[in-house]
């Protein structure tokens, strides 16, 4: 069903699940791998503990045409790779001048923005948090918790994904735990 008629879904809050659903996105270790700073760490787990799902996108059935507000869930699990958080890899929108809102559901964790110039901005997010991604700022979700992460998100039709920018530069910072806290710093593998 296309949404040219007005319908509804459930959305559960724990899990992320769209009821009905139509589409989700598994985002594996061994498919991502390559957005962690520490690619001896992604070796390690994938040779000895086998492959892991990182995060899922369940995505309502909404068409990515203008006028239209597609919307989905992303649950991230729980989990490090090195010291740096369980993440989603990130991208700008391929009009840079479309926006985001992001609305914290469960768990906790933080959005991680870089401008263009290299800017970078963390947002914390927990249930209730409505997080906003203004045009022109790449963006990437991680779990920072111990429990899945998951969020709400909503964006203009027309705004396209352009993961190819982040996937060829990284972001400048990474978000790692140290005692037990998230704190950011400076990503080795960053290139202009
Ligand atoms: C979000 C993201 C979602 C998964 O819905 O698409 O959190 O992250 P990646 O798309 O970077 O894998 C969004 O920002 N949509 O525009
Ligand atoms: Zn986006």
């Amino acid at each position: 069903m296309a949404a040219t008629e007005p319908f509804a879904c459930e959305v559960e809050f724990q899990t992320g699940a769209l009821c009905p659903n139509q589409q989700v996105l598994r985002r594996a270790l061994r498919d991502i791998g390559a957005i962690f700073a520490d690619q001896e760490a992604v070796q390690q787990i994938l040779s000895t503990e086998g492959d892991r799902l990182v995060y899922e996108v369940y995505v309502a059935d909404v068409p990515e045409e203008d006028g239209h507000l597609p919307y989905c869930t992303t649950v991230i699990y729980p989990g490090r790779v090195g010291d740096e958080y369980h993440m989603t890899k990130g991208h700008y929108h391929m009009r840079r001048e479309r926006a985001e809102v992001y609305l914290g559901l469960s768990g906790e964790g933080c959005l991680l923005l870089q401008s263009e110039a290299g800017e970078v901005r963390v947002v914390e997010m927990k249930p209730g948090t409505a997080a906003y991604v203004p045009p022109g700022w790449a963006h990437r979700t991680a779990n920072t918790g111990d429990v899945p992460f998951v969020f709400f998100a909503v964006y203009p039709g027309d705004a396209g994904h352009d993961y190819g920018t982040i996937e060829t530069t990284g972001f400048a910072k990474i978000l790692v735990a140290q005692n037990g806290q998230p704190v950011l710093k400076d990503n080795p593998r960053w290139r202009r």
